[in-house]
This record gives structure tokens, sequence and C-alpha cells, in this order.
């Protein structure tokens, strides 16, 4: 049983700590051209907390929007708004203006600190949601600018983190719900610690002298565990990499000599191929989630590097993993156990347990819960504090737990969450598009891609040109990596006589 005091700041527990007991020097983070120190970084989130609090006005409880690729500023922003009190809200970067609006009225956000790159769509964004007032950008490359940076330098360096309590909410995960309207999970500053003590310690077994990298955004709670909290938990150090595809990430495993990597399957297929140059690396712990490992994927990992990857599935509802397997214990094709500190099992539809080897839904309990913030979904998700996954799963007399599928319209491509309506309402969008339906295809190397099939108004014709349009239009609509790789023009789409669509028929088109 995990124990917390009543009163407890996460940001003070990962950052202050180190400072306070003599291990301010020590390398925190290293990025393109930067090396901060523990102390560098304290430096920075206290002056953010005092720009925040003073010029922004910031009072504990106050909702920020943080927006940018994974950098050092986008980390001390985090650690800036949760030492302050407030609650970090971080979207996923190149989100759009309309997403971003939409998590802005969710999470009734006041106040944002965006990277410069996405000043457009966060000031798009703030036309949308007026009651989102106070914002400033980073790593603004123009001169004389009001940008957070100028407001640091006048800021005070030093700033007691608000004692909050450890049931008080420090951070809002969003999650991409299936209908296209996402869902902000709520966490506590004590969850952040809880994920902290549990799989890292009992699984990762990392250390101080550690260096961790990873591909996922921050904004994805993978992401911010492993690339960012479960480093600082033990002192030790994260690399940050604004681009993070396949050929990027092999290369700041080997220019900075990362010892801990973080990423989902796809990466690992296509790094595989460069295997050479990550043997000859310190790289020692490879950890894969966002979607199934494959046998095929770990064994060709296992090949090019001689490394086991640690598997696992976690979700931003609990926050992180909870289930998963040391690399002394895999199981091929299975995901592993449930994690020290968690239960799972498998339920049928009205959630009682069934048998080994019986396929159901994954259901799982455990120190970080499953709370919706003022969502009607919260008691379809959460029965008797059992947080109902969508994810189909089977349990085999070892208590090892196998992926079979997703239960939803979930697509899950290079580890994004994509879910299909929401494409399907971008491509509605467009002039050309009579009816669309949007559904995840097995691809090789991203798991699945989005294929959409289109019904095209009279006048207009399919082919290539209106392949590239609709891509285009989806990309300038929603975040880009949510845009359909295939579409198909049809006549019509398969529907039951009450005009419902067969979205399964789709999936085999015979
Ligand atoms: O497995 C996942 O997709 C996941 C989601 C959120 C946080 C952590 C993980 C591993």
């Amino acid at each position: 049983e995990l124990q917390f005091p009543e009163r407890l700041n996460c940001a003070a527990e990962l950052l202050d700590r180190h400072v306070r007991e003599g291990r301010g020097d020590r390398l925190c983070i290293q990025a393109e051209g930067v090396r901060w120190s523990y102390a560098d970084l304290q430096d920075r989130a206290n002056r953010i907390a005092s720009v925040l609090t003073g010029a922004m006005g910031l009072v504990p409880g106050n909702r920020v929007l943080l927006c940018g690729p994974n950098n050092p500023m986008l980390v001390a922003c985090w650690f800036g708004v949760v030492k302050a009190g407030g609650i970090a809200v971080a979207a996923m970067p190149l989100l759009r203006a309309k997403e971003l609006s939409t998590i802005a009225d969710i999470a009734k956000i006041s106040h944002a600190l965006c990277d410069d790159a996405q000043r457009a769509e966060v000031l798009g964004a703030q036309q949308k949601s007026p009651a989102l007032q106070s914002i400033r950008f980073f790593n603004v490359r123009a001169e004389g600018d009001d940008s957070l940076e100028a407001l640091m330098a006048q800021a005070s360096p030093h700033f007691d983190a608000v004692e909050t309590a450890a049931t008080d909410t420090c951070l809002l995960g969003f999650t991409s719900g299936t209908t296209g309207v996402p869902k902000a999970t709520m966490h506590f500053h004590r969850d952040v610690m809880a994920i902290c003590a549990c799989w890292p310690q009992s699984i990762l077994r990392a250390h101080a002298d550690d260096v961790f990298v990873g591909s996922p955004p921050i904004a994805f709670t993978f992401g911010l565990g492993g690339q960012v909290l479960f480093p600082m938990s033990i002192g030790a150090s994260m690399v940050l990499l604004e681009k993070a595809g396949p050929a990027q990430l092999a290369d700041g495993i080997e220019r900075f000599g990362a010892t801990v990597v973080f990423t989902a399957p796809t990466s690992y297929r296509v790094m595989a191929q460069q295997g050479e140059l990550i043997r000859s690396t310190p790289l020692r712990k490879c950890v894969s989630a966002g979607e199934a490992l494959t046998a095929s994927t770990r064994a060709l990992w296992k090949d090019a590097t001689g490394i086991e990857i640690i598997d696992g599935i976690g979700s931003t509802e609990m926050l992180h993993i909870f289930i998963s397997h040391r690399e002394e214990d895999t199981r091929p094709g299975a995901t592993g156990k449930a994690v020290p500190g968690y239960h799972a099992k498998v339920v049928d539809e009205q959630g009682n347990e069934v048998p080994p080897g019986t396929v159901g839904r994954l259901a799982v309990l455990g120190p970080t819960g499953c709370r919706y913030l003022a969502d009607s979904r919260q008691t379809q998700y959460v029965q008797h504090g059992w947080n109902l996954t969508g994810d189909a799963y089977l349990m085999d007399a070892d208590g090892y737990f196998i992926y079979q599928a997703r239960t939803d319209d979930m697509i899950i491509s290079a580890g994004y969450n994509i879910a299909a309506p929401e494409v399907e309402d971008a491509l509605m969008a467009h002039a050309a598009v009579a009816e669309c339906a949007v559904i995840g295809v097995p691809d090789s190397e991203r798991g699945q891609i989005v294929k959409a099939f289109v019904v095209l108004r009279s006048g207009h014709a399919g082919g290539e040109a209106m392949v590239k349009e609709l891509q285009d239009f989806v990309k300038r609509t929603v975040a880009p990596y949510k845009y359909p790789r295939a579409i198909a023009f049809v006549d019509q789409l398969p529907r039951t006589a009450t005009g419902k669509l067969q979205r399964f028929r789709l999936h085999s088109p015979a």
C-alpha cells in the first residue's frame, strides 16, 4: 500500500528535493544545444511560477494549456505550473485551433504557455474560447517581443511550491473519445508519485546514471512519465527531441548516449533496420507501449540489438503502465502481468470475471484510478472502482495477459489513438464529400492506418488528385497525424435497413 503525506506537491518532490539534498548540479535535461542541471531547471520553473502568479494572475486550481514539441521550456513550464498549484493540461503538438478550443472549453482553461511554433493555432483557439485569457509564448525567435523568457528574466528565481493536498488535481490528460469528443482524465499530485513508485521500481529498475529518451509527446502520459517523471524521480537525466521519428530517435540515442528508450512498436520495427548503429551505443532498456507489440517485432529488435523489449499497456485514464513484465520474464505475444500495485482481470459483458483462456474486456484497478472530468461516460467506463478499458484481452493460465483487439472504433496508428468519427467529421466538411466512413486497417509498419471510404457528391471525380486534396484538407483541419493514409471512393456505404452504418462490413468488403 502506497502512503503519501496529506500535503504533497509532486513538482517539489520531483525537482526541488534534488536541489535541497545537494544534487542540484546533476544533469537533468539535454536537448539540441541545451544542457540543464536540476538547479537550472528549478531556476526556470521558479521564474515561470513567479510569472504565472504575478503578471499572469494565476491562482491555484487554474488550468494552464501547455503546447509545443518536447523541449526544455515545455518541461520547465510543466514544473512552473504545478509548483504554482495550477493544473497542467498538455496538448498534443500540431493540434489545430478547433481541437485546442475543444480542449480549452472542456477543461475550462484560463491560461496558456505555448511554443511560438503553435502561435497561430493557439490564437485561433482563443478566438473561439474567450475564457482562455492569458497567453504567453516561449521559444520566440523574433527580437523585442513579450515572450515568456522576457518576463522570466525580470521574475524572481525563488518560488516555494504551493502546499497542495496530495489529492489536489495537478494534471488533466486528454484521451480521444471514440465518438470523437475527447475526455479529460483528472490526476492528483499523489497519482504522479504513485506511477513513479510502481512500474519504474518493479519493472524498469533504472538508476541515477541512466539517460532517458523517447518519441511520445509529453502531452501523452506515456511520454510524460517515461521521458520526464521517471528519470527525475531517481535523479537521472532526459534527452528531449523535438522531432522523434525512427531515424531521429536512433540518431538521438547515439549522439546523447541514451540508455533507456520509450517508443512504440512502429519505431522499433523501423529502427531495427539500423541495428548496427544501435548495437554500438550504451542503450540497455527499451520500453514499448501505445500499441500491441507483435512477437515478430520483439524478435526483430532482439536480433538487431540484443535487447529484449519491455512491453506494457497503460492508459491516460490510469496515467501510465499497469500490465507489463521484466526483460527476463517475457512471453512472446503476451503483454505481461499486472504491475505490482495494480490488479487486472478479463470480464464479460455483465462485468463478471471470465476463466483463463476466454476473451473479454480488460478491467484494471490501481492507485491511480480513473476519473473523468465532468463526463457522463464515467459510469460507463468505471464500475465498482474498476476501469473498463477499450481493449479485448485474454489471460492465460499463468496470469499473462494477451492482447486480442480493440472493443471500439479507436484506430491505433504508430502509437497514436485516432477516433474514427473525428476524421469522418473533418472529411465531411469538404465540399466534394457526400458521405464517408473511417476504419483502421492493418499495416506492417504502423500497426494500423486510417482508411476512409468516401462517397463523392455528383460532379466530383475520385482519383489521385482527389485523394491528395482530401488528405491535405484533413491535415489542415485536424492534427496531421490523423489524416487518412488510404482513401477508397465508393458508390455507397454499407448500412442496415434503418440506415445505421455497418462499419464492420468495411473491414471485409467482399
Ligand atoms: O499503453 C498506452 O497506450 C499508454 C497510454 C497512456 C500512458 C501510458 C501508456 C503506456
